[in-house]
């Protein structure tokens, strides 16, 4: 049998057995002998619930307000979903901070609520995974509050703590991912407790065998719940060092490189793997923050049995630190790109995702603001190997909020930027607020623009958060009218990728690095080879196909839903539109 052969039945075959295992029980050991995977083919849709729909009128989205809203998510024909953290929370940092692990958030709902959720999902074919926040909880968990009354408390080791070096002084210079020292002195006990992140959000002992057999059984209670695996918050931090040295000068401008690198990190991703992910095949992305290319394999490798995937941050903070923006250009974002592919390494897994609930909106960032670069991105998206991720609003090309004052923000990080960068620093308060107002996450926490209203259909009463105003143009009810739509375009780019195994299976090349304006990206999974070409400019660009790429058919056009399908000989010599793109199908 030739190779192509070979790879055509193995192909066929795992096809078959993928459209077996909607029906009968998932035989990973069969799946295991070409990669295929259902959370590989999968594109997933992350819900933030805050801001997604309000069933009540209570101005906060819950879960009643998801499930109304299933048959969106079924029409847009994804076939998973993230939802951000919907556990019992004090709400410092928008959930982030668990009060009760298995208790709903009881301003989304009831676990009733949830349960019903997970069912309407599983009627229309959508999976849920769900976040697992595991590095800290908050200072409001019982265990926090046992842990931090006396030094020999039962609960005293679920998290670290330590004495300061001199009066004053805390335990070593780590300083918080969110500003300030990682170190708070508590004074029931006069020692210094960790938080990587807020001072509410106190760092767990992982070192500690009990804290990870609780954590193995909140995965396995939500697991029991239906739940198809998880999204797991800044994984990579849960190991720390024994003997927590200062970090030196050059450690304190990326501190995150050293938190994602304890020595135990890969010994507990691999134990909760065989305690508890081996039991079935799940869906499992850690947030990779502080990971660096070369480490990747070592999360995502399949002999390794740890993750399925990672989200790494090269392209979505291509250009931004905090809010510090700093000059990129295409071959930059080419190079981010194929740099995040790259680091998946032979046999693992990555995503690819322009957008977050920690990231303003990307049609802002990376386009100009308009329904045609919505799309030129929405292409690219589907373009890169990896399991695509797009987060509310993204679909209609939601953009980011029109900032004009510091006092507009929620996010306690804006908060902690401003203390650090114009209270002690002293720089100027404009240059920092036009960078907040373009790198702030609560550009992307606006509530979901269902209608024309000025409350965007998410709420009748008052809405937690700020409405963007441009909801009267972009909305999900407008578009779903209009073929030409944003939201039309992600429809035909979600069949589009189910219907063309080289979209998910294929390997992913970049055929023109260096061009300055247009991407001309390459799949090819040895039956198909499908060009992406995409003008990620303003301007039209007179890019012609290179000869060798014989172009057989167009697949999908941002400019015109009546081309695709239409057939093209050779090159094809026509003109780029601002931001168009298309996926040409290849000859053999
Ligand atoms: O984020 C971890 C993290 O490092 C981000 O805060 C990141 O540095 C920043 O947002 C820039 O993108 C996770 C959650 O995604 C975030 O929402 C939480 O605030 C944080 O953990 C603490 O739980
Ligand atoms: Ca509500």
């Amino acid at each position: 049998m030739s190779d192509a052969l070979t790879r055509r039945s193995v192909l066929k075959l795992s096809l078959a057995s993928a459209a077996f295992g909607r029906f009968m029980l998932w035989t990973p050991q069969a799946q295991a002998a070409t990669g295929h995977r259902w959370w590989k083919e999968a594109v997933v849709y992350q819900i933030f619930p805050r801001s997604f729909a309000d069933s009540n009128g209570d101005g906060i989205g819950d879960l009643p307000g998801i499930i109304e809203k299933v048959d969106y998510l079924h029409s847009l024909g994804v076939t998973a979903v993230w939802l951000n953290p919907h556990y019992d929370t004090p709400n410092v940092d928008s959930g982030y901070d668990i009060r009760d692990y298995r208790k709903v958030n009881p301003d989304f709902g009831t676990m009733e609520d949830f349960d019903r959720l997970v069912a309407a999902l599983r009627a229309r074919g959508i999976r849920l995974i769900v976040d697992l926040v595991a590095n800290h909880t908050s200072n409001e968990h019982a265990w926090f509050r046992e842990s931090r009354k006396s030094r020999d408390n039962p609960y005293r080791d679920y998290y670290i703590w330590r004495d300061g070096r001199w009066f004053g002084a805390p335990p070593n210079n780590y300083p918080s991912i969110f500003g300030g020292s990682a170190w708070k002195e508590d004074e029931a006990t006069g020692q210094y407790y960790m938080h990587s992140f807020a001072e509410a959000q106190p760092d767990l002992n992982w070192d500690n065998p009990r804290v990870r057999q609780e954590i193995y059984d909140i995965m396995r209670f939500w697991l029991d719940k239906g739940v198809d695996g998880f999204r797991m918050d800044t994984i990579a931090f849960i190991s720390k060092p024994a003997g927590f040295r200062d970090l030196r000068p050059e450690e304190l401008r990326r501190p995150d490189l050293v938190y994602a690198d304890g020595p135990n990190l890969h010994n507990y991703i691999q134990e909760m793997n065989s305690a508890v992910l081996s039991g079935g095949d799940y869906l499992t992305v850690g947030e990779a923050f502080g990971v660096p290319f070369e480490r990747t394999p070592l999360f995502v490798s399949e002999g390794r049995h740890e993750l399925g995937m990672l989200f790494r941050f090269d392209v979505i903070h291509l250009g931004h630190g905090d809010w510090q923006l700093t000059p990129w250009g295409v071959p930059d974002l080419k190079a981010a790109i194929a740099g995040e592919d790259q680091s998946s390494g032979p046999d693992g897994w990555l995503t690819t995702f322009f957008e977050n609930h920690d990231n303003p909106r990307s049609v802002s960032y990376f386009g100009d603001g308009s329904p045609a670069s919505a799309k030129a991105l929405a292409l690219l998206l589907f373009a890169r190997r990896g399991t695509p991720f797009i987060f509310q609003g993204q679909e209609i090309g939601m953009t980011n909020f029109p900032f004009k004052s510091v006092d507009e923000f929620e996010d306690l990080v804006v908060r902690g930027i401003w203390a650090d960068a114009v209270t002690l620093r002293g720089e100027s308060p404009k240059k920092v607020l036009d960078g907040i107002a373009v790198t702030s996450r609560d550009n992307s926490r606006t509530p979901m623009q269902w209608n024309a209203d000025p409350k965007a259909g998410f709420t009748t009463g008052v809405p937690w958060f700020h409405v963007n105003p441009n909801t009267a143009q972009i909305n999900v009810a407008s578009e779903e009218g209009d073929p030409a739509s944003v939201l039309a375009f992600y429809k035909r780019l979600i069949a589009l990728r189910a219907a063309h195994p080289a979209l998910i299976y294929g390997t992913f090349s970049d055929t023109d690095p260096g061009h300055p304006k247009v991407f001309a990206l390459l799949r090819d999974d040895g039956q198909q080879r499908l060009l992406i070409v995409i003008n990620f400019s303003a301007e039209v660009q007179p890019y012609h196909l290179p000869p060798a790429l014989a172009a057989q058919e167009i697949l999908i056009d941002t400019h015109g839903g009546a081309v695709s399908g239409a057939a093209v000989s050779g090159t094809d010599p026509q003109d780029l539109h601002p931001w168009q793109g298309r996926i040409y199908r290849l000859g053999a």
